[in-house]
């Protein structure tokens, strides 16, 4: 056995994953999500309550033209769906395009406690919900951001999951987080969804990852003085 290098983690630390907080998601944005602006506040104030050891973002990143927008698609609308490399895609509105104001990250909520900022969906060729991995590329894989191996090196054992959309990058987001390993508990009410009507299903695959839900806007129980005194683990 060695001794920890000072400065590592001494304990299995805990992370908060915010997905895709953007104007684009908020009402009135490209790909609006229902009250996406009402997570803005209590979300802010999760980073900055001290409960968690480490903050990090995801950023919906696309290039113009991407292949996840319907207009890239001769005669086909938002929301309609396709197949892409084999595998099932909802075609979106143009949205979070690189350098444009939707594209930047939520100007209320305080991004200097997040660690890193991991921006998705650059790929021309390839969509990506999720902030472990892309989807499914033309060579059949879905290849990594480099998120579950940066987490690790932190000392991450559990990830908790907030922001936009339930649905899709927080769910995707979420089983991605344990497959690779991960604790992960689900942040419900500090998500939105692009469709209701798929809170069930949304629920059911939560269950089938093993990821836990967890209800309310605070900080969740567990979390904060009580486990950094020296709580038994887990
Ligand atoms: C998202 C659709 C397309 C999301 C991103 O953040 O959930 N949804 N791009
Ligand atoms: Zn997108």
């Amino acid at each position: 056995m060695h001794a920890e290098p000072a400065g590592r983690p001494q304990r299995p630390a805990t992370a908060l994953l915010v997905v895709d907080m953007q104007p684009d998601f908020m009402p009135g944005g490209a790909l609006a999500v229902a009250e996406g602006d009402r997570l803005v506040a209590p979300i802010g104030r999760l980073m900055t309550s001290g409960a968690y050891d480490l903050c990090v973002a995801t950023q919906d990143w696309h290039p113009p033209g991407h292949v996840s927008f319907a207009s890239s698609h001769a005669g086909r609308r938002p929301l309609e769906s396709t197949q892409l490399h084999g595998h099932p895609q909802t075609l979106w509105p143009d949205h979070c395009v690189q350098g444009t104001p939707g594209a930047e990250l939520h100007g209320d909520l305080p991004w200097s406690v997040v660690a890193a900022i991991i921006r998705k969906g650059a790929d021309p060729a390839i969509d990506s919900y999720s902030g472990f991995r892309n989807n499914w590329s033309p060579d059949g894989d879905r290849p990594p951001t480099g998120l579950a191996g940066y987490l690790r090196e932190r000392g991450v054992e559990e990830v908790h999951v907030c922001g936009l959309a339930r649905d899709f990058c927080c769910l995707w987001t979420a089983g991605d987080a344990a497959e690779a390993g991960f604790r992960v508990r689900f942040l419900w009410d500090l998500t939105r969804p692009v469709d209701p009507a798929g809170d069930a299903q949304v629920r059911e695959r939560l269950a089938r990852h093993g990821v836990g839900i967890v209800a309310g806007e605070g900080v969740p129980p567990g979390l904060g003085t009580a486990r950094r005194g020296g709580a038994p683990w887990p």
